[in-house]
């Protein structure tokens, strides 16, 4: 992590597995398609391209209430160390009411590029115990001419290999182009049973530093107030 960048150590505890509300974020590189799947997730665009505050949206999926939290690139060069501070702040507020998945979304058929350095960043964040949470979300996936396990076989994706072993092996495909059901479907049904091996949602109790300053969060499922209209603007 950048050097003066705030430290938040959180510890997990759980919320139920059968828990109606399910929170996830996106987190991922620049053009990876962070946007794009939330709006899949999400059925309507309401992320925008190129956004760089952290938004959130929500929308019913069967029984669940699924709110989505699209976060852009946060080891984007560009930022400068004030935006990056603010970026941290509001991904620490937008996650305080826990989360049922982190999705790295990595866009199928080009090189892994700071994949590695966003997981990094997400577990000096959020601490370790998030790792379990990680999922990887391929993104063009309609534009393989194989089948997505003939195609992460490969010598020549080794770099994909070993992002997905430092992930659990856990992953879901999205074509973004074709909005189907069965996608966001599949997806959620990956995650429930994530939640189910977790325990529940990834809930934090954090202690955030930053220089000099000491602030302490609590958060539990039941502190923070949900607002299902809040958007990017
Ligand atoms: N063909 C194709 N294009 C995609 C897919 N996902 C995203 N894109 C395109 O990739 C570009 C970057 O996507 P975006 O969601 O804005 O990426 P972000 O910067 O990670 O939020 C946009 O032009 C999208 O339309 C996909 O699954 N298939
Ligand atoms: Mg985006």
């Amino acid at each position: 992590m950048a050097e003066g960048s705030s430290v938040t150590e959180m510890s997990a505890s759980s919320s139920s597995p059968d828990d109606p509300v399910i929170r996830i974020l996106l987190m991922g590189r620049n053009g990876s398609g962070k946007s794009s799947s939330g709006n899949t997730i999400l059925r309507e665009n309401k992320f925008e391209e190129h956004e760089s505050e952290v938004c959130e949206g929500q929308t019913q999926i069967g029984e669940k209430q699924v709110y989505v939290i699209d976060c852009p690139d946060v080891l984007d060069p560009d930022l400068n160390k004030e935006q990056l501070e603010k970026m941290k702040e509001q991904l620490v507020s937008r996650c305080s009411a826990g989360l049922s998945s982190v999705l790295l979304t990595v866009p199928l058929q080009k090189p892994v590029q700071n994949e590695e350095e966003i997981l990094d960043f997400m577990k000096s964040l959020f601490g370790p115990e998030v790792q379990k949470y990680i999922m990887i979300l391929f993104t063009y996936e309609y534009e393989l001419d194989q089948t997505i396990t003939e195609h992460l076989k490969q010598k020549d994706h080794a770099d994909i290999q070993r992002l997905l072993t430092e992930c659990g092996g856990k992953f879901h495909c999205f074509n973004n182009r074709i909005k189907t059901d069965d996608q966001r479907q599949e997806l959620l049904h990956k995650i429930e049973g994530k939640m189910l091996e977790n325990g529940g949602k990834f809930i934090m109790k954090q202690i955030k530093r930053s220089g000099s300053k000491a602030n302490l969060f609590n958060f539990s499922r039941e502190s923070p107030a949900e607002d299902p209209d809040s958007s990017c603007s």
